[in-house]
């Protein structure tokens, strides 16, 4: 007797996919302008936020008079003590922590004291400051300084890193004579150092990160370890410490068995100078997110309203019970006009909403190509269009690959009345077909808007005799019958745009062959983003923002993007397509289906044929059977990833018949067997020759592909954890036989023939929860 093996191997250590997709950013809750720390007669800038053994909230914050310019930090900063009844304030201005002490070379610090970094280890209250001095009197109103003035010049020399300590926090604070870290001549840091990030662990030892800098204008950061707070602080390299290219001021803190860092974007690699967030293990590797940036300018208070402030810096995160609290951070209103310290509250980790469930459950959604290619369908002047390198070519690309003249292009749309296009026929499809969500395209790469844009007349509804805005009807359709809407919008591509420049394959080099004075970033101002605004405020809620050849978008620009939609939709995801690694879930190649599983979730686009867009070329021959797409469905969600199958309908708007039959096909399986593909996990554990295996709740999924031989299945699984074992059928479902076999597995008796010629459904009903 032949049986066919199955090998199950190690059930309890099932893996679920980790999908949370999880930023520094959600955790942000709105907040309040009464929030925070704010003198009306001072310039307040950064602060330091600690729980007191009295059960307040004790802040200490540099501040130094508004009747002098900004630029006097330098010189006339003194750090304050401010004290709330909540965590978030507003903090009332209590006592000066460290005033001035002496002239010239008497104190180190006896000028200025700056950017204060509060802990407590024991019953002791260790204040981190930097302090400078210089010679002669503090500017005041009528003596100010300018950026040239030697005494700034001095102030700035002489900055160095000390550490006073109390028994309360409202003093007496011993101070150090000397600075707790000085410069090192000829090194990277013989300039000076300042700007101290402590992190007190529980057995007394601090690491503390700080800024060098080497001469003016540069500046790295470093680390220092000492045994105890009271020193000596010793530094672990003679060279700086690469956290990110740029950071400044970090704050860290120790959350969910990891460390994790909020830094100022000095280099503005990633922000307009915003704040990023980086995640350690051990303090000193450092992973800074693919989408770091974590708080920007643009501030969400609680009447819904989003402010925009002119800086965020110096940031702070208050940690009570493990678990940060509140975000502060120093703040500038517009002009530069005042400074003060903000508040954030945070949410908890567990708290966060993670936007990518509805997608990681769906398994299965619609993508729709539909646009003015639709139209010559694969041929021009009565010629089938011809390339090489494509089985068959694909017909949304035509305008490229016949080099068609824009003016004759845009033509297309005189001619364009889909008359038969039908939103909510498509919508009645896909739900039959199980799908959970559409994908419609509303600007290919041809540039033409399937949708009413006022930013560009080359649309649907401006510029043909339809007139009407398809994605109107398709949206009310979705809404009506409870399906999410995502948007497909290609990005780097445009070839009705000359600004949209792309590598020399993929852009219009035939109207606009001239690239100088061209600016990729006046398309993205002028076109992208304006249409984006335009998509996610007129259509309800998106699901996916869904963006297709990044081309040249820069990491800067992709980051500016996911933002710019989280601003509009918070709750929208967006394909790795944005570019750059940015994204929420991973967008294989077109019709690729990975080897494994991923850490991201994932999603497959796919055709049913060669085409996305229809094609009159795409004959019979070259469609997929209704059977292969089931089998790739289930591929995919044996790997966790979905299935996003597409259709192109006609320039009338109909839907290929190839296409309704495989739909239909799917359906039909669907109805018997999507409990086994809808919110469902892998079984990394599990492989199968020939099929797959999915499991939900406390279910095993097994797919089969075709009857094993001697109608028996051999499943290595404990018999003792199997309750029942049944198959899916038409009928419902039906109870297979099953007895306990040698080596710890489960014989079942097949029947005849298998209920589906694709995919048949065994269901193992086991004891325990596999994946909770
Ligand atoms: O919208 C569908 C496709 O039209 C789009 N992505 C899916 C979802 C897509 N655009 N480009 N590609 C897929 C990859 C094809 C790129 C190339 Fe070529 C084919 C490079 C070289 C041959 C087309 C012809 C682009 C440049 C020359």
């Amino acid at each position: 007797m032949k049986i066919k093996f199955c090998f199950i191997v190690g059930l309890t250590i099932l893996i679920s996919l980790n999908a949370n997709s999880q930023t520094f950013r959600d955790r942000l809750l709105p907040t309040q302008e009464s929030n925070g720390f704010y003198m009306d007669d001072y310039w307040v800038w950064g602060s330091s936020v600690i729980k007191g053994d009295d059960g307040k909230y004790h802040m200490f914050a540099s501040r130094w008079p508004k009747s002098i310019g900004f630029n006097h930090w330098l010189t006339n900063s003194e750090i304050v003590h401010a004290v709330s009844d909540t965590p978030e304030g507003p903090y009332t201005f209590s006592d000066v922590a460290l005033k001035p002490r002496g002239e010239g070379d008497e104190f180190w610090d006896g000028k200025m004291t700056h950017n204060p970094a509060i802990r407590k280890y024991g019953d002791t209250w260790l204040l981190y400051y930097t302090g400078t001095t210089y010679k002669g009197d503090l500017p005041d109103k009528d003596h100010q300084i300018t950026d040239e003035s030697p005494k700034k010049i001095e102030a700035h020399h002489n900055e160095r890193i000390g550490l006073a300590t109390s028994k309360s926090p409202y003093g007496p604070w011993i101070r150090s004579d000397k600075p707790i870290l000085d410069v090192v001549p000829d090194s990277w840091e013989q300039y000076l150092v300042s700007n101290a990030a402590p992190f007190i662990f529980d057995d007394g030892h601090v690491m503390l990160y700080y800024k060098g800098v080497e001469k003016l204008g540069t500046h790295a950061i470093s680390i220092a370890f000492a045994g105890q707070w009271s020193g000596p602080y010793k530094r672990i390299s003679d060279k700086p410490f690469d956290m990110g290219v740029g950071a400044e001021d970090p704050t860290m803190w120790f959350e969910d068995e990891k460390f994790h860092a909020l830094m100022l974007d000095h280099g503005r690699k990633f922000s307009n100078k915003e704040m990023y967030y980086a995640t350690s293990r051990d303090g000193l590797d450092w992973n800074v997110e693919p989408n770091p940036v974590a708080l920007t300018k643009n501030i969400l208070m609680e009447n819904g309203e989003i402010v925009k402030r002119y800086a965020t810096e110096r940031p702070w995160v208050l940690v009570e019970n493990g678990s940060a609290t509140h975000v502060f951070f120093a703040t500038k209103n517009k002009g530069g006009k005042h400074s003060w310290n903000m508040a954030i509250p945070l949410k908890n980790t567990d708290d966060c909403v993670d936007n990518t469930k509805w997608f990681r459950e769906a398994g299965i959604g619609l993508f729709i190509h539909w646009g003015l290619y639709s139209i010559p369908a694969g041929m021009w002047d009565g010629e089938p269009v011809n390339d090489e390198r494509y089985i068959n070519p694909y017909a949304e690309h035509i305008m490229l690959l016949k080099q068609i003249p824009l003016a004759e292009y845009s033509r297309l749309a005189d001619g364009f009345n889909p008359t038969d296009f039908d939103a909510e026929y498509i919508v009645d499809l896909a739900i039959k077909a199980g799908m959970k969500y559409i994908v419609f395209t509303t600007k290919h790469h041809e540039g033409f808007a399937m949708f009413d844009s006022k930013v560009s007349d080359y649309n649907i509804v401006k510029a043909t005799p339809y007139k009407k805005d398809p994605l109107k009807s398709l949206s009310e359709a979705c809404k009506k019958e409870g399906i999410k809407l995502c948007l497909y919008y290609s990005l780097g591509r445009d070839w009705e745009n000359p600004d949209a420049v792309a590598r020399e394959q993929r852009r219009n080099i035939w109207d606009f062959p001239d690239t100088s004075g061209l600016s990729y970033q006046k398309y993205l101002d002028d076109k992208v983003k304006p249409q984006i605004r335009e998509l996610l405020s007129n259509y309800g809620d998106i699901g996916i923002f869904w963006f297709d050849t990044p081309e040249m978008t820069s990491l800067k620009q992709s980051i500016d993007l996911e933002l710019f939609i989280k601003r509009l939709q918070p709750n929208c995801i967006i394909n790795t397509r944005i570019g750059n690694k940015i994204g929420d879930f991973s967008e294989m190649s077109d019709n690729y289906i990975p080897e494994t599983t991923q850490t991201k979730p994932w999603e497959c686009p796919a055709t049913m044929a060669e085409s996305w867009g229809y094609s009159v070329l795409d004959t019979k021959e070259y469609w997929k059977s209704s059977d292969e797409l089931i089998e790739k469905l289930v591929d995919i969600r044996a790997k966790g990833g979905n299935y996003l199958l597409n259709i192109g309908p006609d320039a009338k708007g109909a839907i290929p018949k190839l296409a309704v039959e495989r739909l239909n096909d799917i359906a039909e399986w669907m109805a018997v067997n999507s409990q086994a593909i809808y919110n469902t996990s892998p079984v990394k554990k599990m492989k199968m020759h020939n099929g797959y295996f999915t499991q939900s709740g406390n279910n095993i999924y097994v797919h089969l592909h075709e009857q094993p031989d001697s109608e028996t299945l051999l499943l290595f699984i404990n018999p003792d954890n199997v309750n029942n074992v049944l198959l899916l059928t038409e009928k419902g479902e039906i109870q297979l036989s099953y007895k306990p076999t040698l080596g710890n597995g489960i014989m079942i008796s097949m029947p005849k023939t298998l209920p589906f010629n694709s995919i048949s459904v065994v269901k193992i009903e086991t004891g325990n929860k596999i994946n909770p």
